[in-house]
């Protein structure tokens, strides 16, 4: 099984399917591609009709679109532990994944995935509707479970993983309930993993550097 993948430092979609098979053990082989140059166009257009990361290629099946990759890996490999068991919890947590994979274009585009990175930006009012709507989801989920979104790690930990990346980046503050799930899932010696490599790359992908260097 490949898993292409874009630069770790950048690229928010890559980093959940690789999450999820990282966490579940599962062997695979990481194609990492630098994002925006044409060696990147050249390695995705051979394998990937959308020319996108991340791409999983699995015995000849191509898998694009990162929340279809995890459903496929799910599926197919983990007898569909990677969601909540009970029917109702499974329901609430793939409407969650599916809001994450279809919204928040106002935080994507104000506070692109950039791991190493620390900086100031300017919060406008549709950012900081995403981002209350996702305080909103991590309070509540940690006010129940108090731990994973769902009790047990999930795909849909995964989708929000890059958020926790995002708002430590540019210094985002939320309430005490969201910030106890920012902490749980932090300390995920996977998603640590993924930062360790990032802050390794000496790549720069030039449209992901916004705002300025963080004053404090
Ligand atoms: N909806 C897609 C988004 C994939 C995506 O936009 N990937 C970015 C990197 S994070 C990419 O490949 N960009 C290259 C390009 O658009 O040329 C998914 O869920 O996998």
């Amino acid at each position: 099984m490949e898993l292409y993948i874009g630069n770790k430092n950048y690229s928010s979609w890559s980093l959940r399917p690789w999450l999820l098979l990282e966490k579940h053990k599962l062997k695979f082989q990481e194609v990492k591609l630098d994002l925006g140059t044409k060696d990147f166009y050249d390695a995705i257009k051979a394998v990937s009709p959308t020319t996108k990361v991340p791409t999983l290629i699995d015995d000849g099946l191509v898998v694009w679109e990162s929340l279809a990759i995890c459903e496929y890996i799910n599926e197919t490999y983990l007898s569909g532990e990677a969601w909540p068991h009970n029917n109702t919890l499974r329901a609430q947590a793939r409407s969650l994944s599916a809001e994450m994979h279809s919204g928040f274009n106002a935080l994507r585009s104000a506070m692109p995935m950039n791991v190493r990175a620390k900086r100031d930006i300017v919060f406008t009012e549709s950012l900081e509707k995403d981002i209350r709507r996702i305080e909103q989801i991590f309070a509540e989920q940690f006010c129940q479970f108090g731990g994973w979104l769902f009790g047990d790690w999930s795909i849909v930990d995964a989708m929000y993983a890059p958020v926790l990346l995002r708002f430590q980046s540019y210094g985002v503050t939320l309430n005490d309930e969201a910030k106890g799930y920012v902490k749980h899932a932090l300390d995920c010696p996977a998603l640590q993993k993924w930062c360790a490599m990032a802050a390794c790359e000496q790549e720069i992908v030039a449209c992901n550097e916004v705002g300025a260097p963080a004053s404090l």
